[in-house]
């Protein structure tokens, strides 16, 4: 009864805000926000159309179920910065007060990356590849410049991105060639002087995967014992329908746990096309060329699929639930099926179905799987 008058208390005000049919998409049985609230935070990644109010669909799902976001591109280095001294925040600015109306934690995703990071940051005006020094001068001018910005208003930065190789080591980056290991440490110390409330996270994916995980373990230890601020490791976790099993992320989780920072799950979504690659990844610059047998659901993923999806969720997020000292939050990759980036990588134009939400932003099975999942707290 008080769950039903929610809805329509909820229903009523979106309609107000976003016309019937968004109204109607969010009018689900429970949300995802209530279900694990005391657990964890719940929520998704936000493009433009979501941010700008244009997708008011999306946009109901997220108020109706979620209290967290993520930008999905919109405060990456190439879109916040992509000219010497010319910062375009328009698009952030709107992404941060989204959150902040609706009361939501706001995520900032990230500072340092090696993909979506313009080629002029590390070289100078003739061309030549920057000095240390003057590249760590543009690092701490940018990270200065931006979280500075958002400071008590982005609650939790991703400071660096993916700077893992799978066996481990640190990726061959311009960041590494040009200022060698330590510009982890210095990114993390330039966020932490921005804004010393912010929480601070290492992102990456395949952690899951042990020689990847040692290598980001011996990452958080080195920035422990350099008494370095980091608050949380990110998993993305770019799932498969059988990868990472629930085993593995159970472990990786623990992993974290004992060295005393939160774990984030922090891009969630299950894949349920056949692997175009060899290995899991979630590598952007793996292009792979199309191909029917790599698009079998483009009329509709068959029920078997659908129930294996909510299966696998529902797995996942048993794992979350009984390490909820240590998940802070798990946060999904978009919002609904359509807007996945994986209908696009590694080979354009599938019809992918990874997230709980379908084309039309009604709930999936999968959906009302990671809701009962809730109710079986451990
Ligand atoms: O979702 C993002 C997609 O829209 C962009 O095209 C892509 C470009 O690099 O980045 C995607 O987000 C990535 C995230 O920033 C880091 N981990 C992997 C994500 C999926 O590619």
């Amino acid at each position: 009864m008080f769950r039903n008058l929610c809805f329509r208390v909820q229903s009523i005000a979106l309609l107000g805000a976003f016309g019937l049919s968004a109204a109607l998409a969010a009018q689900t049985p429970g949300s995802l926000k209530d279900a694990y609230k005391g657990d964890f935070l719940v929520g998704a990644a936000l493009d433009a159309a979501q941010i700008e109010g244009k997708d008011a669909r999306a946009d109901a799902i997220v108020l109706a179920q979620f209290n967290t976001i993520s930008p999905a591109n919109a405060l990456k280095w190439a879109r916040v910065h992509p000219k010497p001294g010319k910062y375009r925040f328009k698009l952030a600015d709107r992404y941060v007060a989204f959150g902040r109306e609706h009361h939501m934690f706001v995520v900032g995703h990230n500072l340092v990356w090696h993909n979506q990071v313009p080629g002029w940051v590390f070289r100078d005006d003739k061309g030549q590849l920057l000095t240390r020094d003057a590249l760590l001068q543009r690092l701490k001018e940018h990270i200065q410049t931006v979280v500075g910005r958002y400071k008590g208003q982005i609650q939790s930065w991703d400071v660096v991105n993916e700077a893992l190789d799978e066996d481990g080591s640190l990726r061959q980056s311009l960041w590494l060639k040009i200022i060698g290991p330590d510009y982890i440490e210095k990114a993390f110390e330039y966020a932490h002087e921005a804004d010393p409330q912010a929480q601070l996270t290492y992102n990456d994916y395949n952690l899951e995967k042990p020689a990847k995980r040692e290598g980001a373990i011996r990452l958080v230890k080195k920035l422990q014992a350099e008494g370095i601020p980091i608050a949380s490791v990110g998993l993305q976790n770019h799932d498969s329908l059988t990868w990472p099993s629930a085993a593995e992320e159970d472990a990786t989780i623990k992993a974290f746990a004992a060295l005393g920072v939160k774990v984030v799950v922090s891009e969630l979504d299950v894949n349920v096309l056949p692997n175009a690659n060899q290995q899991p990844t979630a590598d952007v610059s793996l292009r792979v060329g199309r191909n029917k047998a790599l698009n079998p659901y483009r009329k509709g993923l068959p029920d078997s699929v659908q129930q294996q999806l909510a299966r696998r969720y529902a797995d996942l997020f048993r794992v979350f639930l009984a390490n909820r000292a240590t998940v802070a939050r798990v946060t999904f990759w978009d919002v609904t099926d359509g807007d996945s980036w994986l209908n696009n990588w590694p080979v354009k134009g599938r019809t992918n179905y990874p997230l709980l939400f379908d084309r039309q932003g009604k709930p999936k099975p999968a959906y009302d799987a990671v809701l009962a999942a809730a109710d079986r707290k451990p």
